[in-house]
């Protein structure tokens, strides 16, 4: 029985990925850091499948202990500060976990057991002012956040790990991916979450930012699939996985407001808080080397996606009202 560990895990693609591998018959370790709350609601349903680790990317040989401890075949590096606007409140934070945290995992990799096989999630928020459509593997960047910025800097340590040290380490090039276990301050479940408020009388508007916005959208349950993939192939690699359609805000609202029959220009206001010092405007991939090397490919399409989200949220808000967890 092989062992992964997982960093993130009670994040949204952490939860899925940790699904997905205890299915697939893995002893699995979620890396978790101690916090004054719970902050595993994503994974509760799992806490008996999966063994817990406490680690923090901040902190060097809490990582060198997961590693000696758990003794993984596989690492799968999903922490990070992952939400673009905090990124400009707290720069340095965002670097020290979402840049050099990637460093302090590969050096424990290389301290502990150089043979582990190790993934990095990489992000097409790299790609930032883009400068070709679509944008694949060899697209140069240009991060317009310090958000992407830091990933940036996680994906070419990566690289450079690999290549200084033949370390099995890959890098995935994820596109947006959602959920109904979304964190609700993203854009796609901010829109989910609302409609489904305002459905239910709960709250009338929602203000958000910048509605032309465009983004290749697609399910996490999905992509954790590729991140295995990329593990489980004979090279280590890099790979961009997207599902090569895009849509702007304006048409997710369209979507979901109109799949509870509302209209969403009668409750979308402007917050003019919400517009971002530098935008990406527009993103798409093109996923053809994970579709022909890995044989991946994405299994639900936009519209099911935010549907699905919107459902999961009536659900939700309708428990929460009845008092129900
Ligand atoms: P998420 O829901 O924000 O989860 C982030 C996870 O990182 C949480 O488990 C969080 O723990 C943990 N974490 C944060 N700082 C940490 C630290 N210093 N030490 C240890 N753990 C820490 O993110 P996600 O959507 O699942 O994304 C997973 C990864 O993929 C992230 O690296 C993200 O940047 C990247 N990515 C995401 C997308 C996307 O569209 N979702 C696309 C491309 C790349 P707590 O629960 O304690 O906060
Ligand atoms: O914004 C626009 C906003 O915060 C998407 C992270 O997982 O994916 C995610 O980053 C777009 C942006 O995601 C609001 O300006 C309009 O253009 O949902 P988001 P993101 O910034 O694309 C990448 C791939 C990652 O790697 C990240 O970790 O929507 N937008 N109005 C808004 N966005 C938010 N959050 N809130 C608004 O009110």
């Amino acid at each position: 029985m092989p062992t992964a560990l997982i960093t993130g895990v009670t994040g949204q693609a952490g939860s899925y990925l940790a699904e997905l591998l205890h299915r697939k018959g893995y002893r699995v370790v979620g890396m978790h850091r101690r916090t004054s709350t719970p902050t595993t609601g994503r994974i509760a349903h799992l806490l008996e499948q999966i063994e817990i680790a406490q680690g923090d990317l901040h902190d060097q040989l809490s990582l060198i202990d997961a590693l000696k401890q758990y003794q993984p075949d596989e690492i799968y590096n999903l922490a990070a500060q992952s939400f673009v606007p905090t990124s400009w409140n707290q720069p340095v934070l965002t670097a020290e976990a979402t840049a050099l945290g990637v460093t302090r995992m590969l050096e424990a990799v290389r301290a502990v057991d150089p043979s582990v096989r190790f993934y990095q999630a990489s992000s097409s928020e790299m790609f930032g002012k883009v400068r070709e459509v679509p944008q694949t593997e060899s697209t140069p960047f240009h991060p317009r956040s310090p958000y992407g910025v830091a990933k940036t800097y996680g994906h070419f340590i990566t690289v450079n790990y690999r290549e200084s040290y033949d370390l099995f380490a890959c890098s995935g090039i994820l596109f947006n991916h959602e959920s109904p276990r979304r964190g609700l301050e993203f854009v796609t479940r901010k829109v989910s979450h609302a409609a489904a408020s305002i459905k239910l009388e709960v709250q009338d508007t929602v203000g958000l930012g910048n509605l032309e916005a465009s983004r290749d959208w697609g399910f996490a349950g999905d992509y954790v699939e590729a991140m295995w993939l990329m593990l489980q192939h004979d090279s280590p690699g890099d790979y961009v996985v997207a599902t090569g359609t895009a849509h702007t805000v304006r048409e997710m609202c369209e979507i979901a407001f109109g799949h509870v029959g509302l209209d969403f220009e009668d409750h979308v206001v402007s917050d003019p808080n919400m517009v971002r010092p530098a935008e990406v405007e527009h993103l798409i991939g093109d996923a053809s080397k994970a579709r022909n090397v890995l044989g991946w490919q994405p299994r639900v399409g936009f519209k099911e996606l935010i549907e699905m989200m919107v459902d999961a949220d009536l659900e939700l808000i309708e428990r929460t009202s009845r008092n129900e967890t």
